[in-house]
């Protein structure tokens, strides 16, 4: 007789963004004729650099060729992209190595699957508020208890609020798994050195390992900034990284990413080495690898050329969400975030939560945000804008904001 993974039935909502695409769905049904501004879910929205295009398009014409054709490829990536990624953190000055880099079809697959070369047992710590899929994976894996007044029993929750920049204190108690997302998704924030610091020797001490997310690193204009965590010394032996092509090169839909796995990594009942073989492991056996069109293009993304197209792309976003964070500032909002990040965390005007400032901005002024809720419980009160969208829709939002929100 088989039986459901119950872990399922502990998951506190349906998961964040397909939930505010179907309440968007329901107010537009309602509300014929209306159409909606879209600042929700962060999705890139300009279409690939021409440097990507021609990558993919040369993968894709020498697979119709006999020389040019390849099947199956390693489950880690085709070396030259391994390299280039390890030469991009070169460039910021981090040492990497090729060989502890695997190319994947994005940061979301691997921040969940990461876990899973770790003891069922942990003790996870996360950022609240935080990326849903740290939290919602170790839930799905049984790591935590029935979900109470919006916290999960036995996830350690790292408040990051107004008080402490958006940035949490270091655990009081021992924990396993340190996740950590920089610039943060969603508040904005990027940590500073000393603050990885302060984490980097916290799980050295305590053989912790810390999950890394840097998938908004490109973000980051502020050269004092870390754009990695290996920027810390040390870093290597307790932190795994991932990152992504998504929001750098316009890659949500054609999906890459990468994660770092240091052969130097040591935990309690694992020395150097133990960590890096379970996930080439753990790929092997559940993955076949990323598309070798899309590693191609990959390629390109960081290609000299490709790497000054992005760049443009990165800035047109940035400057989308200075726009937003303008004109609400402008609107008398409080507002955080947009400056190193392509979020706007937003806190909702004194008695409304973040669900009611989602269906108020809907409404009044027919735009999507998030509300901060949905990211933990330290998110409520405040609210999450993406600054990816057209230049268009995005003055659109903002004009309708001025003229239409009852503040
Ligand atoms: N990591 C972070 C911190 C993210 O915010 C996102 C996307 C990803 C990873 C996903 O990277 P991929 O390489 O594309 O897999 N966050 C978006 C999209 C929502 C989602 O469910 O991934 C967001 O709006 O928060």
């Amino acid at each position: 007789m088989a039986r459901i993974n119950s872990n399922y039935s502990k998951l506190a909502a349906g998961y964040l963004f397909p939930e505010i695409a179907k309440r968007t769905r329901e107010f537009l049904a309602q509300n014929e004729g209306v159409t909606v501004m879209r600042l929700g879910i962060g999705d890139t929205t300009e279409h690939l650099c021409p440097t990507i295009v021609k990558g993919l398009q040369d993968e894709v014409a020498g697979l119709g060729t006999s020389d040019g054709y390849s099947g199956y490829g390693n489950s880690e990536g085709i070396d030259p992209l391994r390299q280039a990624v390890a030469d991009l953190y070169k460039g910021f000055g981090a040492e990497v190595k090729m060989s502890d880099v695997w190319i994947s079809d994005g940061a979301k697959p691997d921040s969940a699957n990461i876990q899973s070369i770790f003891s069922a047992d942990s003790v996870i710590a996360v950022q609240d508020p935080a990326y849903p899929v740290y939290v919602d994976s170790n839930v799905i894996t049984g790591r935590t208890g029935e979900s109470k007044d919006g916290c999960y029993e036995g996830l350690v929750y790292m408040p990051c609020t107004e008080e402490n920049g958006f940035f949490p204190e270091i655990p009081s108690e021992k924990v396993d798994l340190i996740y950590i997302c920089s610039p943060n998704n969603p508040t904005g924030a990027v940590a500073t050195k000393e603050q990885l610091k302060g984490f980097v020797d916290y799980a050295r001490k305590h053989k912790a390992i810390i999950i890394y997310d840097s998938a908004y690193a490109a973000f980051i204009t502020d050269d004092s900034l870390p754009r990695s965590i290996y920027e810390i010394e040390g870093a290597e032996t307790c932190a795994i990284e991932i990152n992504s092509f998504s929001k750098y090169a316009g890659f949500t839909g054609v999906r890459l990413g990468w994660c770092i796995v240091p052969a130097a990594l040591e935990v309690e009942d694992g020395g150097a080495g133990k960590l890096h073989a379970l996930w080439g492991r753990r790929q092997n056996t559940f993955f076949n690898g990323a598309s070798n069109i899309v590693q191609a293009g990959g390629l390109a993304a960081l290609s000299p050329e490709g790497q000054k197209e992005c760049g443009e792309l990165v800035s047109f976003y940035l400057e989308n969400a200075r726009i937003i964070k303008d004109c609400l500032e402008g609107v008398g909002l409080t507002c955080f975030g947009g400056d190193n990040a392509p979020y706007i965390w937003m806190k909702t005007p004194e008695g409304i939560t973040s669900w009611e400032f989602f269906d108020k901005l809907l409404t009044e002024c027919h735009v999507v945000g998030t509300p901060g809720a949905g990211f933990g419980p330290s998110g409520e009160g405040y609210f999450r804008l993406s600054a990816f969208g057209h230049r268009e829709n995005v003055l659109k939002a903002v004009e309708s904001i001025k003229s239409n929100l009852k503040l």
